[in-house]
């Protein structure tokens, strides 16, 4: 029987934890673990629990790699999903595992709770297993930039709903125009007057548009008001680095579409990073241990 809540079941997880992912211990050369550093990684927008979820991709991707700090960005575990339909595969589990590994051999590891583990938002302030729960923080970056990091679902207008219409396909669309039909008849019956359910449809999917960037907007003035040099977020799926006014809006992007994090350089240098980079990277690494081994001494 699996931990039905990973949070409450801190130690029974930590306890779980074997050996298995300590390459380092008594390893051959080539199988040492030589994760990438980074002074900083924020992820966000897991949805573990969900069958969008990329948890594979995500475990690859933390055992890559290391930082002083690790932020979770919310929406890590999507608890909306999990009231629906419990899916909890074991690599959902191993990704809450090496996250609590991570905290206890040193890593800072902050929590900060998005819309869909709202749930967690009752801890805030809290500490379990190492993590840090916070509704929001401020971080300054090696160069000395003050970053306000933050999930983002406050600053989302009421049009957010609308975002899934602009996945919304021709078939549906068709579907949509049928009801239309039906939907229209059955008014004029009523007598009410006609209302084009497409048309509203249409507008809502060009305000999809439109709401990405005022998202993004909303959220550097939202930096700028309290003073800081940029904001670090996710909630919208769309990883981003851009400057908006002179604020420096950072978007982590999500493990469901873009398996992208953001990073941070020793230097303080902010970059967005995907899963095909890091294992491009270890690809390269793998390859010149081998060779570096095969040379004849
Ligand atoms: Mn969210």
């Amino acid at each position: 029987m699996k931990p039905r809540d990973p949070f409450l079941d801190v130690n029974s997880l930590l306890g779980d934890i074997g050996d298995e992912d300590d390459f380092n211990a008594g390893a051959p050369a080539e199988k040492k673990r030589n994760p990438l550093h980074f002074r900083t990684i924020w992820i966000s927008d897991v949805h573990l629990g969900t069958t969008g979820c990329q948890a594979e991709r995500l475990l690859e991707f933390l055992r890559a790699t290391e930082s002083e700090s690790l932020y979770l960005v919310g929406d890590i575990i999507d608890g909306w999903q999990l009231k629906r339909r419990w899916y909890w595969q074991q690599s959902h589990n191993n990704v809450v595992q090496t996250v609590l590994k991570k905290a206890k051999k040193g890593t800072n590891v902050v929590f900060v709770p998005g819309n869909h583990d709202e749930v967690v938002r009752q801890f805030i302030d809290l500490d379990f297993g190492g993590i840090k729960i916070r509704d929001e923080l401020v971080h300054v970056t090696a160069d000395g930039k003050r970053m306000l990091v933050l999930h983002g679902d406050r600053f989302d207008g009421v049009i957010a709903c609308a975002k899934w219409l602009a996945y919304v396909g021709d078939s549906l669309y068709t579907m949509i125009l049928k009801f239309n039909q039906w939907f229209n008849s059955w008014r004029a019956r009523a007598g009410l007057p006609y209302w084009s359910l497409s048309q509203y449809l249409k507008s809502k999917v060009k305000n999809a548009v439109n709401y990405i960037s005022s998202f993004e907007d909303a959220l550097a003035q939202e930096a700028r008001k309290r003073g800081m040099d940029g904001v670090i977020c996710g909630h919208i799926h769309k990883p981003e680095i851009r400057d908006i006014g002179g604020i420096t809006y950072c978007n982590d992007g999500d493990w469901v579409e873009s398996l992208s994090a953001l990073v941070e350089e020793p230097s303080g240098e902010l970059r967005l990073v995907t899963w095909q980079e890091i294992m491009q990277i270890k690809q390269g690494q793998k390859a010149a241990t081998r060779e570096l081994c095969a040379l004849p001494s």
